[in-house]
């Protein structure tokens, strides 16, 4: 992947990737910002015709845009850890929020992108929910600084929801202002480092909360949709007629409500508002951070690199929330900025969020990981249009996956039960393929992708169950 890089230059002089420090100049800095929940409805992913995010989408203009980016799984902790390692689930077992990444055997030997950055001379700060929720045992100490933990306070009394949902599931217009907000303070504190004098390079992870639930924002923000002329989503009542029966609760996993539940009570316009309120305050959010690096003796040294862990359905297939594997649940902002990559048209080639820690790794000319599974989008920041053959792979539970490439998604789910979906006319995954036998070529070529081994889900082991076994 290095090597990659060296040649541009040498093919290039001058216009790439100046920075490499093999040519004498300084190591180049990374900011990286992850957000929590995000799915397309971003300007620049076009999946919301209401959505406002003017600061994500002068960042994607000004570098690269994935359009086509998807989680290695959707369900946050584990997604995350998939991206802090560069490791695939299959590898290293975690499918659902549980174990932490230090109590995971597969990565015992996997540094995380934060530790192998310190490593190699990099001073490394980290705040919010980048990981976990935050970093804590021997993973800790990979952080230099920490730039804050706090967690987003709720209201006293219950504000939207009906009384029989779970607390997580609320949402409404608190607190009054943006700076009794955790994720405002955070952007802060970030903005306040970078207009700080210190000594770089630096590595700094900024993980914003919203919009994940509960969907509390200032009141401004819910002033910028009017909750009776916001466009809800298209849910054709046939939608489900055509797919396999076996992952449909997947609800039951989680808090969420059903879509039956959230018609019962009234409640679809009042979330959808929620979730774009948060949405446009988090953008804020990520405004301050880049204007203060743009700002800062670093504009022009620094890759910005942002990504949501998972996408999230908000009445799309009858489902709220996530764990599915269809495009609502896999598909993800990123965008990656930086020295030596022009603004170009948005890439289309699929891409996993694991490339992500190769992808830096790659930029920054630090040497190759051999425990990392994703690939460098270097080719692809260099060039939009650089052909990747590799699909993307989503697993949600072990021997379920879904192969996402440039123009097709096939769903294998582990009884056998299949969907195939041609997203050069179906965007929407409405009309299951899988069973048309003019298919059964593509679905071959898709199916050489699937995982060739999985580790089964890793399950803690509590204190008592060890006890017991002795
Ligand atoms: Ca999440
Ligand atoms: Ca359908």
């Amino acid at each position: 992947m290095r090597r990659y890089a060296l040649a541009l230059v040498c093919f290039f002089p001058g216009v790439l990737w100046s920075n490499n420090p093999s040519n004498g100049a300084e190591q180049p800095n990374v900011v990286m910002i992850s957000i929590d929940d995000l799915n397309d409805w971003t300007g620049f992913l076009g999946g919301h015709p209401d959505v406002s995010t003017p600061n994500m989408d002068e960042l994607a203009e000004q570098g690269r845009n994935f359009s086509n980016s998807h989680c290695a799984v959707p369900v946050c902790s584990s997604s995350r850890v998939s991206v802090m390692s560069g490791v695939a689930p299959t590898t290293h077992g975690s499918y659902e929020i549980g174990p932490r990444y230090d109590e995971l055997p597969a990565l015992n030997d996997v540094p995380t992108m934060q530790r192998y950055f310190k490593d190699h001379g990099y001073y490394t700060l980290s705040g919010g929910k980048v990981l976990h929720h935050g970093f804590t045992g021997r993973l800790s100490e990979a952080i230099d600084q920490s730039l804050g933990r706090e967690k987003g306070r709720r209201p006293k009394k219950v504000m939207n929801r009906p009384a029989s949902w779970s607390g997580a599931w609320d949402w409404g217009q608190y607190p009054d202002e943006d700076t009794e907000m955790a994720d405002f303070k955070l952007a802060q504190n970030a903005a306040n480092f970078l207009g700080s004098d210190f000594k770089p390079p630096f590595f700094l992870s900024v993980g914003f909360f919203r919009p994940h639930v509960p969907l509390f924002a200032p009141p401004c923000w819910f002033q910028k949709y009017d909750i009776e002329a916001i466009s809800l989503p298209h849910i054709p009542s046939w939608d489900l007629d055509d797919v396999p029966k076996n992952f449909l609760n997947i609800n039951s996993y989680a808090v969420a409500p059903t879509h039956a539940e959230v018609l019962k009570h009234g409640k679809q316009r009042g979330l959808t508002q929620a979730y774009l309120a948060s949405i446009s305050f988090v953008d804020s959010c990520v405004g301050l951070v880049v204007d203060a690096l743009r700002a800062s003796p670093h504009a022009e040294n620094t890759y910005v690199v942002l990504w949501s862990d998972h996408g999230f359905h908000l009445g799309e297939k009858n489902h709220w929330a996530k764990r599915t594997l269809w495009e609502e649940s896999t598909r993800v902002p990123l965008l990656i900025s930086g020295p030596g990559i022009s603004p170009d048209i948005p890439c289309e080639q699929s891409v996993s969020l694991i490339d992500i820690y190769p992808t830096l790794i790659d930029l920054c000319s630090l040497p190759e990981n051999e425990k990392l599974e994703g690939v460098s989008l270097v080719p692809q920041l260099e060039n939009s249009k650089m052909v990747r053959d590799r699909p993307a792979i989503t697993s949600s539970y072990f021997g379920n996956h879904a192969v996402r490439s440039h123009s097709w998604r096939l769903i294998t789910y582990e009884d056998g039960a299949e969907e195939l979906y041609d997203h050069r006319s179906d965007s929407d995954e409405f009309h299951n393929l899988a069973n048309d036998p003019r298919y059964k070529s593509i679905k071959n070529q898709l199916r050489q992708w699937l995982p060739k081994s999985e580790e089964p889900e890793f399950k803690k082991i509590s204190e008592r169950d060890k006890r017991l076994k002795k």
